[in-house]
């Protein structure tokens, strides 16, 4: 992995799926692009979230790109590749695509300032790098900034403690020993699933039960491999039309118009399939009709308190009354979860019934006085998603306005693709995009295609400059407010509406009405000469970076 160029047409940050997507692409067409990314490996997610038990909760199929001459001879060894299957992918992209000589690892941005003069963009490293770019791509997720409660006593626990999204990359043994985990979404109910096997004792501080179905894990044969190949090109089809940017979609038939019998034998199916199946190629009306959503939450229920022998587990993990609507939260894939609440070494505390009152050195104190004593914490409390992987940047475009000042009041994008007053910069994979809603590889290149074309585009026509406009973005927003509020989103707290991390502002971060419908926009308004966009030429400048700008 090189030394970077002073100047570049286009420089990505991040060198997750959409980063290597974006840098195959636009190289071939002859830009010079550069990814700067934070890590000392690419990967993006999978290099941050190397925990024990850390998966992709998307099937094998379904995750992976669909560049020509890379899907071909990749197969992954398991239907959900775990971080270190997933980091051997990235390798193969690395090698085959010969990415890495464009890729500076361990190199984080800190800021970045518009320059109207020349219509380029300046960019800081952490190391104090200054990089000058016309076009500016953010491919930095949306789960990129942590999220660490303000628990008392944090700082003077003597055990370990890691939050899941930065966990040490030399790994940590959990082997017979104490281990905490806060936090039941996707993270904590994986490290469980690998802690309680091996660990003395786990002891789990939930706050909001999830809803974890089950994955249907299992190892991957030739016959298999051979049968997802010869389908491998009518699923990136698909994916592209779906809901979910998966190679299935919802059902057509309407809920109401099946027989009880005929609703339950489709859903019996679609567990029998595993991972997000009972999700996204059930009823759609799940999503908004609140009987439907009762009836799908009633099914799951019943099927996990079968497994739970405790009663008291029974009803702290599968409540008796919903307690938020089916769906609404990211679900978690699970394999065993349930089942290891039988098991003598596993516990859960509830914290709203007992709270967490502060770290200690030890260990965790709770309100009933116990000191519960550690060896490890781990803290599976998600991230500041969405908004908070760009915010967390010093970006400045015109006028003096920061992303930080603009989003933190209401977030507001067009397309999910720029947002106004922030010329010549992109992002994918992130506000008001598909998002938490799609499937990842899905909306890289969906998002991708558009941010490739558009640069093309720009050369084409002799355009240096391209800026969302404010009327556009207005609208953009107000769709994504109602396609939201037609959903029951707002019913729960969730890093889904920002309403995970305190005093964030509540709103729809995602572009809900289906990754077919957004893909469809965005082919549009490519065909229609990008409305709502500004185009503009004259601006270009190829000189040294102006390193007083920072
Ligand atoms: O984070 P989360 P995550 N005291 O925000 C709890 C992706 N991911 O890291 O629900 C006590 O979902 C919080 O409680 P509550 C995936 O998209 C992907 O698990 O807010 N608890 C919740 O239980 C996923 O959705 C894979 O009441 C506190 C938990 O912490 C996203 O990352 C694998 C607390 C946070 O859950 C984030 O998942 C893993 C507090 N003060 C993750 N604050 C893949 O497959 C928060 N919590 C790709």
């Amino acid at each position: 992995m090189s030394a970077f160029p002073a100047r570049v047409d286009i420089l990505i940050v991040g060198a997750g799926l959409s980063g290597l997507y974006q840098l195959y692409h636009l190289r071939k067409l002859g830009f010079s692009v550069t990814i700067f990314e934070a890590g000392g490996g690419i990967g993006g997610t999978w290099y941050w979230n190397c925990y024990p038990g850390s998966r992709v909760d998307t099937d094998a199929t379904n995750y992976q790109l669909s560049i020509d001459g890379l899907w071909q001879d990749w197969s992954y060894a398991t239907l959900f590749p775990d971080w270190q299957e997933l980091r051997k992918y990235f390798a193969y992209i690395d090698r085959t695509l010969d990415l890495g000589r464009d890729i500076s690892l361990n190199t984080r941005v800190v800021a970045a300032e518009f320059e109207e003069a020349t219509d380029e963009w300046l960019v800081r490293t952490q190391k104090g790098d200054i990089v000058r770019c016309q076009f500016l791509s953010f491919c930095t997720g949306f789960a990129s900034k942590p999220y660490i409660p303000e628990f008392k006593g944090l700082d003077t626990f003597r055990g370990r403690l890691h939050h899941t999204g930065t966990w040490p990359q030399e790994g940590v043994d959990l082997r017979s020993k104490r281990v905490a985990v806060i936090g039941t979404g996707a993270s904590g109910v994986q490290v469980v699933q690998e802690a309680a096997p091996i660990a003395q004792q786990v002891t789990i501080f939930q706050r909001t039960p999830c809803t974890a179905l089950p994955m249907g894990q299992r190892k991957l044969d030739i016959e298999d491999i051979k049968k997802m190949k010869e389908g491998q090109l009518k699923a990136f089809t698909d994916r592209k039309k779906s809901y979910a940017g998966h190679s299935y979609d919802f059902t057509d038939r309407n809920m109401a118009d099946c027989t009880p019998e005929e609703q339950e034998e489709l859903y019996k199916q679609l567990y029998a399939r595993g991972g997000f199946y009972p999700l996204f190629a059930g009823f759609r009306e799940i999503y908004t009709d609140a009987a439907a959503n009762d009836w799908v939450y009633a099914m799951w229920r019943d099927k996990v308190r079968a497994r739970i022998n405790d009663p008291w587990l029974q009803e702290k993990l599968a409540p008796t009354i919903k307690p938020y609507p089916f769906g609404t939260k990211r679900l978690p894939l699970e394999q065993n979860y349930y089942d290891l609440f039988n098991q003598p070494n596993v516990s859960l505390i509830d914290i709203n019934e007992n709270s967490l009152t502060q770290i200690t050195p030890k260990g965790i104190q709770t309100a009933d006085g116990v000191e519960h004593e550690f060896d490890i914490i781990v803290l599976a409390t998600g991230f500041d998603a969405i908004t908070g992987s760009m915010t967390q940047i010093d970006i400045r475009g015109t006028e003096g306005v920061t992303i930080f000042d603009k989003w933190t009041a209401f977030a507001r994008t067009y397309l999910g693709l720029m947002t106004t007053n922030f010329p010549n910069m992109f992002f994918t994979y992130g506000t008001q995009g598909p998002t938490a809603l799609s499937n990842g590889p899905t909306a890289a290149e969906v998002q991708g295609d558009w941010i490739i074309h558009c640069l093309e585009y720009m050369r084409a026509h002799g355009f240096s400059r391209i800026h969302a406009k404010k009327e556009a973005e207005e609208a953009y927003t107000k769709l994504v407010g109602d396609l939201g509020d037609q959903g029951l989103w707002m019913k729960v707290k969730s890093w889904y509406t920002g309403a995970n991390i305190p005093g964030k502002t509540i709103q729809h971060l995602n572009f809900s009405g289906g990754v077919g419908v957004y893909a469809e926009m965005c082919r549009e308004n490519e065909a229609n000469g990008y409305e709502g966009f500004e185009l503009t030429s004259g601006r270009v400048s190829s000189g040294p970076p102006a390193r007083s700008m920072l």
